[in-house]
């Protein structure tokens, strides 16, 4: 089933993971800067809203789900296992204050994907047994777009790559300037958000980036 999702557009289903946040993008509307990301190559998108009320949050993914189904790009729901069932999402991101990830997976079942925040060489290795699908490795740089990150080197992201088998983000204040590095790791793909929404053109912001990997095709 997670196939159905994730159908190889790139060399790599997560070679780039949009995080759409209303926050950044002020008066902007969030559906259309996601379908001008997805023109962009944009490969899979978490919709985050941190202050939003439950039924606003529902309605604001259903939006979303709407532009992301038209292009069958999978779409994630940060946080909430609830609003991901309800509206039938390709699956979760889980930070390591949310739900532990075997619970997660138990309330998801087999098919839905599961995304697990790790910063720890040993969350990494825990979230992988508990059965998270990819893991959001971070914070790489600096970055205005969260509060209370903690900070993961290259070398660490590299050391975590090596250590699983499944698909490692890299996520953090990435941008044109400072993704070369982040792919030499060879993970398997950027979570941004800023380095793509803040911009004017967002279209291009989102080829600009994955540009920079080498996917091998
Ligand atoms: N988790 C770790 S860093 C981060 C999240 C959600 C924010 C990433 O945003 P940006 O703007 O790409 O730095
Ligand atoms: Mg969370």
């Amino acid at each position: 089933m997670r196939e159905k999702f994730l159908r190889g557009k790139s060399a790599s289903d997560y070679a780039l993971y949009l995080i759409a946040d209303q926050e950044v993008l002020g008066d902007k509307d969030l559906a259309a800067s996601i379908e001008e990301a997805i023109w962009g190559g944009v490969t899979v998108v978490q919709v985050r809203e941190k202050s939003a009320s439950t039924r606003d949050f529902y309605n604001l993914t259903k939006k979303i789900k709407d532009v992301t189904d038209n292009y069958r790009v999978p779409l994630i729901v940060n946080d909430r296992v609830d609003l991901a069932l309800a509206v039938d999402a390709a699956g979760v991101h889980l930070g390591q204050k949310d739900l532990p990830a075997a619970s997660a997976r138990k309330l998801l079942g087999p098919d839905k994907i599961l995304g697990v925040s790790a910063a720890t060489l040993k969350e990494a290795v825990i979230a992988e047994a508990e059965g998270a699908d990819y893991l959001g490795v971070g914070a790489i740089y600096p970055t205005d777009s969260k509060s209370n990150t903690r900070p993961v080197t290259l070398d660490l992201l590299k050391a975590i790559k090596e250590a699983v088998s499944i698909p490692v983000i890299a996520i953090g204040g990435i941008n044109h300037g400072n993704a070369g590095p982040v792919f030499r790791t060879g993970v398997d793909g950027v979570a941004v958000i800023s380095a793509i929404l803040k911009g004017k053109d967002i279209q291009k912001a989102a080829a600009d980036l994955l540009a920079q990997g080498d996917w091998g095709s």
